[in-house]
């Protein structure tokens, strides 16, 4: 059985961390339907979803990602790069205790999920505004001794790693190459629309890819690779610096779905 855990939208989204973009106002209500259809569309990926309950001091917890990185072995709570949110990772430990045996990242590291892309073996890691070097070497201390193999990316000009690069299949990544000036070598490059920077963060659940309907060039490319896709609407979520993979924690656990 696949499990994504999500988190409720917070009353206060509008005063999220904000490092790229202009804050502009948000519609409390619309990100919250918005989050709704994505629910679903985990669903539809056939995840049981657990939704967390949230607080109103937690304007950010909706982007659960930043908080663990999940892989079968173990999971990897973060020390997230921005203060304001290290107050999410109680609710993420208790969500995530029953199904993994935990490691915590200390002090100096940080790190978001944000920044770590988990390809099979291959683990990426973006060294960014908010992932030091300290975070990239617990990290590769954490998964190294379960056979991972954890490299470091330098990114820039947007906000973590998953902004940059995912990897809609087995042998592709989507990049934007302004963000990322070498991608691993490997797989496939396929780039982003031009029109559309943004447009390289997008959720792989077994053989469907969940990705933002704001972007339908980039979406059209991915079609002509033969990808399955669910476009959804995250626009008040994309004005708070979010995308599609940082609402949720996908993991297996033991047992039929
Ligand atoms: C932040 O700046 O931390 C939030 N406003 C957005 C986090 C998005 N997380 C992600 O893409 N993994």
């Amino acid at each position: 059985m696949r499990i994504a855990v999500t988190r409720e939208v917070s009353a206060r989204l509008a005063r999220c961390e904000l490092t790229h973009l202009e804050r502009v106002a948000i519609d409390v209500g619309r990100a919250r339907a918005q989050h709704d259809r994505y629910e679903q569309a985990l669903r539809d990926a056939g995840c049981r979803v657990q939704r967390l309950p949230t607080t109103d001091d937690l304007p950010d917890s909706v982007f659960v990602e930043d908080q663990a990185i999940v892989v079968d072995e173990v999971a990897v709570i973060t020390r997230p790069g921005a203060e304001s949110r290290r107050a999410e990772g109680p609710a993420i430990v208790e969500a995530l205790k029953p199904h993994r045996r935990l490691v915590f990242l200390t002090a100096p590291a940080t790190l978001d999920g944000g920044d770590v892309l988990v390809a099979g073996k291959d683990v990426f890691v973006g060294r960014s505004s908010r992932t030091n070097d300290a975070g990239i070497v617990q990290l590769r201390d954490a998964l190294a001794p379960h056979g991972y193999r954890v490299t470091a990316l330098t990114v820039t000009g947007c906000l973590h790693l998953k902004s940059a690069i995912t990897a809609p299949t087995d042998d592709t990544f989507l990049v934007n190459p302004a963000w990322l000036t070498e991608p691993p070598p490997g797989r496939r490059i396929l780039p982003v629309d031009p029109r559309e920077p943004h447009a390289a963060n997008v959720l792989r659940i077994g053989d469907q890819l969940i990705v933002p309907a704001s972007f339908p060039a980039t979406v059209e490319r991915l079609v002509q690779l033969g990808c399955k896709v669910n476009a959804v609407d995250v626009g008040e979520l994309q004005k708070a610096e979010g995308a599609v993979t940082c609402c949720s924690l996908i993991f297996s656990t033991g047992g039929s779905s």
